[in-house]
C-alpha cells in the first residue's frame, strides 16, 4: 500500500525496525550515516536498499531537515556501494520513490540500486 510521504515519520515502519536491529536484513554495508541490505523482493539481479540512519520519510523530507553532514555521508555511501558491488563498468540504477504517485511503500527514505542485468528504458 503506497504510503503518503507528507505524514509525520512513523517510527514503526518497517526500515526503522531494521535500524534498530529488531528484525533481520541482509546487510551489505553500513557506516555511520547509511545501512544497505538486499531488496526481500528483488526487481534484478542486484537489489540494494539504501536508508539514511536518521528519520526521515523522503528525499525531500532528507535535503529540507538532514545536515550537511548526513546529507554527504548518505550520498558517499551510495556510490561507495556502487563501486564495491563491481556496478560501475555495466551500470546501475538509482531510483527513490516519494509519496503514493511513485508507489512508495516503505515511509523511510531509500534508495534502489538495481543492477545485473540490462535494465531497459525508464517505464513511467
Ligand atoms: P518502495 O516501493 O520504493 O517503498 O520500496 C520498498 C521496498 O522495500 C520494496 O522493493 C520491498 C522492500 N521491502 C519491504 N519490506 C522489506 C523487508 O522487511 N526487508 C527488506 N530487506 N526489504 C523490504
Amino acid at each position: 500500500m503506497p504510503v503518503d510521504a507528507t505524514l509525520p515519520y512513523d517510527d514503526q515502519n518497517i526500515f526503522a525496525r531494521i535500524l534498530r536491529g529488531e528484525i533481520p536484513a541482509r546487510k551489505v554495508y553500513e557506516d555511520e550515516y547509511a545501512l544497505a541490505f538486499h531488496d526481500i523482493a528483488p526487481w534484478s539481479p542486484t537489489h540494494i536498499l539504501v536508508i539514511p540512519k536518521g528519520a526521515y520519510v523522503s528525499w525531500d523530507d532528507f535535503s529540507a531537515r538532514a545536515s550537511d553532514a548526513e546529507i554527504a555521508g548518505f550520498v558517499r555511501a551510495v556510490g561507495h556501494i556502487a563501486r564495491e558491488a563491481g556496478l560501475v563498468t555495466p551500470g546501475y540504477r538509482l531510483l527513490a520513490n516519494a509519496g503514493p504517485h511513485s508507489h512508495q511503500e516503505v515511509p523511510h527514505l531509500h534508495v534502489h540500486i538495481l543492477a545485473g542485468r540490462p535494465l531497459g528504458p525508464m517505464l513511467v
